[in-house]
């Protein structure tokens, strides 16, 4: 598909923008691709190896080529080695995000004049006793140095068990340790991975796999997890918050910063920096009413979770956000920025700006960020993005009149003292809810924008047929933006696709049906929310157990391979809208959609219909209660169709 055709998307905003006067001589994301067709089928099999240099070779997906590499490597070694470079590409991503976030949390804790604070003294308390440090008479900045200084251990550790790991509940971990992959060291997970997959090394694919698994679950217990305890502690832990979503939220008389990439620590600064009143007293002073700052992806996350920073949009929006032409800085630093930004923002007045040592970009601006002049370095951004605004002023813009309303900032606490109510916070409510039957089960829908596929389609569609049939959800990333802008996350609104049960639920207590929990490395708090359900009782003894499930319907990142492994692993039946590139591989694909959830008690299913995905997560989570023996629904959806195509009939 390209930009021209019809159907690119779900989102009326960014329909509207590709249908009008501003998109109708740019390339996008969706002229590549369709520039690009057709893509190569050996890559999307997973049976092309360039690992050294006596290929790049690849095996005959039909039988009738060559059957092996010139190492003699079969296709599922081939495919468990390309995906298992993936997963530890995703998880040094996710990983080296929460390094960073160590390395500000130490500086909070260590210099008294560090931009950043040590912010809940609480959870840093609570960390600190879960590690097993003594926390008599200390600050909370002393504490969160010894927290820091041990989550830096977790990276290079050689031996041993991750801290984190230790949440996962014993069934979950006894196969972890039955199978050698409970993860040692961060680091030295990814590392083994690439050095296995190397040239002549593991030629077993379940051993690749193995390592893949290790590696993964370095990253959400781990990485991830480290990401998201830290930030809390670094930030204030997310409390429910109001805001919006949309390009929508762009304003014509004022100054337009976006804010694009992953890590808080810089999109914090800005948040304060935008808040001064000399910045403010700047913006006038060049004719503008204020400024309107927002994000893109998961930084975007980040700060709504946090402060209720607007968002513009998902990662298919990051052009057409630039494309309105009422951008006057668009801020980047690291994970899903698009390398063609520099170029489309030369069409415009718009100023784009790398600021991570480890992203340039082409035609960007550089103005780096070191966290020990975090604000200045902001305030400078800002600076530089507000004298721009005069250069925008005869030039056409175009900014859709669409914004929806959401609630975000959920977390495993939140939702405990949400369901259980304040006084006697607890997931019993939650837990009850199952077991009687008013709740169906839960589900984590999460993960990119693909433009193989209509634009939040995947995720909207899945979503709503499992709120029909009373599936809480909670949801990431760029799912939780494609819902907020269908008004999924709008406690009122939404509660018009629930089934009766979920309904009453979200009445009672006041939530959305859609809990929107962060960015992509907070699908840690999925893992906790998990744990803390088992530990409530009554559903089980491991995470697979339980009547819930997670789903990619979009995704496309190496971190979502990262994610779907770690949460594969951890016992979570995983359904992805797109097949991971193995399907050459036919004993792999058998393995991972299969056999795998002996081992691990998760495993993966490929379903590019959306609707038909929920159906298959509503037939797991209906096997699961019939296990664990629970009552019938309460509420049984009478009908409903299981594809795509017979919905449309059935409308
Ligand atoms: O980490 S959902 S497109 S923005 S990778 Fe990227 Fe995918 Fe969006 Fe966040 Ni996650």
């Amino acid at each position: 598909m390209s930009s021209k055709d019809k159907n690119i998307s779900i989102d009326p905003a960014s329909e509207q923008m590709l249908r009008s006067e501003a998109t109708q001589d740019l390339e996008l994301t969706w002229d590549r691709y369709q520039a690009m067709q057709p893509q190569c089928g050996y890559g999307q099999l997973g049976v092309c190896c360039k690992i050294c240099a006596m290929g790049p070779c690849r095996i005959d997906p039909f039988g009738n080529g060559p059957q092996k590499g010139v190492c003699g490597a079969t296709a599922d070694i081939i495919a468990a080695r390309n995906l298992a470079r993936m997963i530890a590409a995703g998880t040094a991503a996710h990983s080296d995000h929460g390094r960073d976030t160590v390395h500000a949390l130490l500086s909070a804790a260590s210099d008294p004049n560090s931009d950043y604070k040590v912010t809940d003294g609480k959870k840093v308390r609570a960390l600190a006793q879960e590690w097993g440090v003594d926390i008599q008479g200390k600050s909370k900045e002393e504490l969160a140095k010894e927290v820091a200084e041990m989550s830096f251990a977790e990276f290079g550790q050689q031996h041993g068990e991750l801290k984190f790991a230790q949440r996962a509940p014993e069934e979950q971990k006894n196969r972890w340790r039955e199978n050698g992959v409970m993860p040692r060291g961060i680091d030295r997970e990814v590392v083994e991975l690439m050095h296995r997959t190397t040239m002549g090394v593991d030629s077993d694919f379940k051993s690749i796999i193995g390592q893949g698994i290790r590696a993964s679950l370095a990253d959400g217990w781990g990485g991830s997890m480290i990401a998201t305890e830290l930030s809390d502690i670094l930030f204030g832990r997310p409390n429910p918050i109001k805001s919006t979503v949309n390009l929508g939220i762009l304003k014509a008389d004022e100054v337009n910063i976006l804010v694009h990439g992953h890590e808080p620590t810089l999109s914090e600064m800005l948040v304060a920096a935008t808040q001064d009143p000399e910045m403010i007293k700047l913006a006038k002073s060049k004719g503008a009413e204020g400024i309107t700052l927002a994000g893109i992806c998961c930084t975007a996350n980040e700060i709504l979770m946090r402060h209720g920073v607007p968002i513009a949009g998902n990662f298919l929006q990051q052009e057409l956000a630039l494309a309105t032409g009422a951008v006057d800085a668009m801020i980047v630093d690291v994970q899903c920025v698009m390398p063609a930004l520099g170029e489309l923002a030369k069409r415009f007045h718009t100023k784009l700006i790398s600021t991570s040592p480890k992203a340039k970009v082409p035609f960007a601006n550089h103005i780096e960020f070191d966290e020990s002049k975090a604000l200045d370095i902001a305030k400078q951004i800002i600076r530089e993005a507000i004298e721009n605004f005069p250069n925008r002023k005869g030039k056409s813009t175009c900014i859709p009149d669409i914004r929806e309303n959401m609630v975000a900032g959920f977390t495993a606490e939140s939702v405990f003292e949400f369901l259980g109510g304040h006084y006697r916070p607890s997931y019993r409510p939650l837990n009850e809810g199952i077991i009687t039957g008013r709740l169906r089960g839960a589900a984590a829908i999460v993960g990119c924008n693909n433009p193989r596929i209509t634009h939040d389609y995947g995720h909207v569609t899945m979503t709503k047929e499992l709120l029909a049939n009373d599936v809480l959800v909670v949801t990431t990333g760029c799912t939780a933006i494609a819902d907020a802008k269908a008004g999924l996350l709008n406690s009122g609104e939404a509660l018009k696709y629930c089934g009766k049960g979920l309904k009453e639920i979200c009445e009672a207590v006041g939530i959305p049906p859609v809990l929107h929990l962060g960015a992509c490395v907070d699908i840690s708090r999925v893992l906790t929310i998990l744990c803390n359900i088992l530990d409530q009782g009554g559903l089980g003894v491991g995470i697979s157990d339980l009547p819930a499930a997670g789903a990619a319907p979009e995704w496309m990142s190496e971190k979502a391979v990262a994610i779907g492994f770690y949460v594969v692993a951890s016992g979570v039946y995983t359904v992805l809208g797109q097949a991971l590139p193995v399907e050459g591989a036919k004993e792999l694909t058998q393995y991972l959609c299969e056999d795998i959830e002996d081992v691990y008690g998760g495993k993966f299913a490929f379903e590019p219909d959306p609707i038909e995905g929920a159906h298959l997560i509503l037939d797991h989570i209906d096997r699961k209660r019939s296990d664990l023996k629970l009552s019938p629904v309460l509420y049984p959806v009478p009908y409903a169709p299981k594809t795509v195509a017979e919905a449309a009939a059935a409308s």
